[in-house]
Order: structure tokens, then C-alpha cells, then sequence
């Protein structure tokens, strides 16, 4: 089994690209199933503020946002087409938007009564009320508007329309996936799988990509609880970092994304790469931990 061990929940369409990934990788994995809303205290003994779904870890090193993810899975699975810095231009800027805009759309597409059953069901009536309230509360605090419903609906169609065109072949952009096809996926899986909403009807190629997509399942998991979690995070020390030249380095830093759930994680800066800054955070039920965030989307400040 790999060390990967990710803190997600069933109904999180980022979860479901890297759930996806690591079913392509064919890497073993470790799930903590985590609140569909914070508080997530075990959770954020090891990131902090940091409260976006899902996060990865490998012993004393928690990985947020999954475009850091990705680079993890790829890196561990030997499959560099998974790392979105791996890919050209064209495909990075694909990513931007599916993953934020087309996300936004998609989201509000989903949305209706057909959701509002699953989430109950999974959760507790007074669990959905709170989630509803939680998601309210973090769209007014949002840097991005979500689109109205006639808007999304037009922005999805559009996109759809767009994937089709893409499809002249067996993915997006070649004959094999790439960090994209995950990434288009995921948004369209909360549309069509969950909301049971079968908008790719119409485009006989998205469809078939889609089941192609499906097919490489979820890989092999094994369930741990978050205090399992808590002590792999307690019994490791972080891995080695490379140090940056950066201004703010060694100093207390927090660092937020820049979009929708902008709650910073604080530490002390103490490295990363082109890619990624890491923060020493010193817990008390685990000892140090690293938190590995993304530069692109994201602002550091002096703490
Ligand atoms: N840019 C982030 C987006 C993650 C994201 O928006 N996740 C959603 C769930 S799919 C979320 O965290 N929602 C708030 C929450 O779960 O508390 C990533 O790539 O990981």
C-alpha cells in the first residue's frame, strides 16, 4: 500500500478527481472520511485554517488543493501526465477555467431537489440545513460570483459543446489522460452521477469519454480513522524541503487561496519549489507538520 492517505467525502467533486486518479495510478490508498463541513477538528489540527476538500497526507505532510495532490499521485504512481505542470500550456489553461469557472457553472446546475434528497440522506436533515447554510455563507465571502441558473445552465451547454469538438480522439487531448481529463471530469460527474441530470445525452462522444472516465474506478482503499490519521502524522517527521529564496522565508506567514474559502493557513515558511510553498506548523497532538499549498491561486503575507 502507498503512504497516500486522503481526507475527503463522497459527495466532493474535487475528492472524485483524485479518488479518479488514483483509480487510474493504480496506487493503494488510505481514506479518513471527513464532515461535509468544518468543524473537522482532527483535520485541522494538521492544515489549520485551511478548509477545502479534499487534502492528501503521507506521514507528516498534508498536501492541499489537488492540483498539489495531482503532483503527489504522479510523482508516487510514476505517471507524469497526472502533474498538471507536466502538461502544456493548452492543457494548463484548460484547467483554469474547468476548474473554477466551469466548476461555478456546474455546481449551480446541479443544484435542486434531486441533491437536496442525496445530501439528506447521507447526512441528516439538520446536517443538509447547516451545509446549505455553511455554502451560503462561503459564496457571500467569495471573491468569485457564481453564475445565476440560466446562466450556468447556457455555461455548461457551451462547455459540453466545447468537450465534443475536443473528443476526436479517446481523451481531451491525446489518446491516453491527462491532468485534464480528471479535471473536466469531475465537474460533469456532480451533474450527471449525482444529480442524476443527463446533460451528456446529446454529446454521443462526452458520454462515451465519460464511461471511459468511470472505468478506472476508485482503486484499491482501505478506511482509517482521522486518529489514525493524527498519529501516522505524529510517528513521521516531515520530509525534507529545499529552501527558496524568497523574502518572507523563515518567517510566520499565512497563506490563503484566493477564490472561495479564503481561511488562511499560518506557519512559518520554510520552503517549496516552482510549484508549491511549504509551512512548518507546530501542533500539539501531532508535533511539526509540513503544509504543501499551491502558488498559483493563492496569497502568503507576513503573520
Ligand atoms: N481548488 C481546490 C478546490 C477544492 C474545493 O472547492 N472543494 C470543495 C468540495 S468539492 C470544498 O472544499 N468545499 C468546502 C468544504 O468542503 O468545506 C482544489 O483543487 O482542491
Amino acid at each position: 500500500m502507498s503512504a497516500l492517505i486522503l481526507h475527503h467525502y463522497p459527495m466532493s467533486p474535487f475528492s472524485e478527481k483524485i479518488r479518479l486518479m488514483l483509480g487510474y495510478s493504480g496506487l493503494s490508498w488510505q481514506s479518513v472520511s471527513v464532515r461535509e463541513l468544518p468543524p473537522r477538528p482532527e483535520l485541522a489540527e494538521m492544515v489549520g485554517g485551511y478548509r477545502k476538500i479534499p487534502v492528501a497526507q503521507i506521514g507528516a505532510d498534508l498536501f492541499c488543493d489537488t492540483r498539489i495532490i495531482a503532483t503527489e499521485i504522479a510523482r508516487l504512481s510514476g505517471k507524469p501526465e497526472l502533474a498538471l505542470e507536466n502538461n502544456d500550456e493548452a492543457v494548463q489553461a484548460f484547467v483554469r477555467v474547468v476548474d473554477l469557472e466551469v466548476f461555478l457553472a456546474c455546481l449551480v446546475s446541479a443544484s435542486g431537489s434531486k441533491m437536496l434528497g442525496k445530501l439528506i440522506k447521507s447526512t441528516s436533515l439538520l446536517e443538509a440545513m447547516r451545509f446549505l447554510k455553511d455554502r451560503i455563507n462561503m459564496g457571500r465571502n467569495a471573491r468569485v460570483k457564481a453564475l445565476g441558473p440560466k446562466q450556468a445552465k447556457e455555461r455548461v451547454q457551451e462547455h459540453l459543446v466545447s468537450l465534443e469538438q475536443m473528443l476526436k480522439q479517446d481523451f481531451l487531448f491525446g489518446d491516453s489522460p491527462n491532468n485534464a481529463d480528471f479535471a473536466a471530469f469531475h465537474s460533469l460527474w456532480f451533474v450527471c452521477d449525482l444529480a442524476e441530470k443527463p446533460v451528456t445525452l446529446a454529446f454521443p462522444k462526452v458520454h462515451q469519454w465519460m464511461d471511459r472516465m468511470r472505468a478506472f474506478g476508485h482503486g484499491n482503499q482501505t478506511p482509517i480513522s482521522s486518529d489514525d490519521a493524527l498519529d501516522i502524522a505524529r510517528e513521521n517527521e516531515p520530509r525534507p524541503v529545499s529552501r527558496t529564496a524568497e523574502k518572507l522565508m523563515d518567517q510566520s506567514v499565512s497563506i490563503a487561496p484566493n477564490d472561495y474559502g479564503r481561511t488562511p493557513v499560518t506557519g512559518l515558511l520554510v520552503g517549496g519549489d516552482e510549484q508549491r510553498r511549504v509551512i512548518n506548523r507546530d501542533t500539539e497532538r501531532c508535533g511539526a507538520v509540513h503544509v504543501h499549498l499551491p502558488r498559483q491561486g493563492f496569497s502568503i503575507r507576513e503573520h
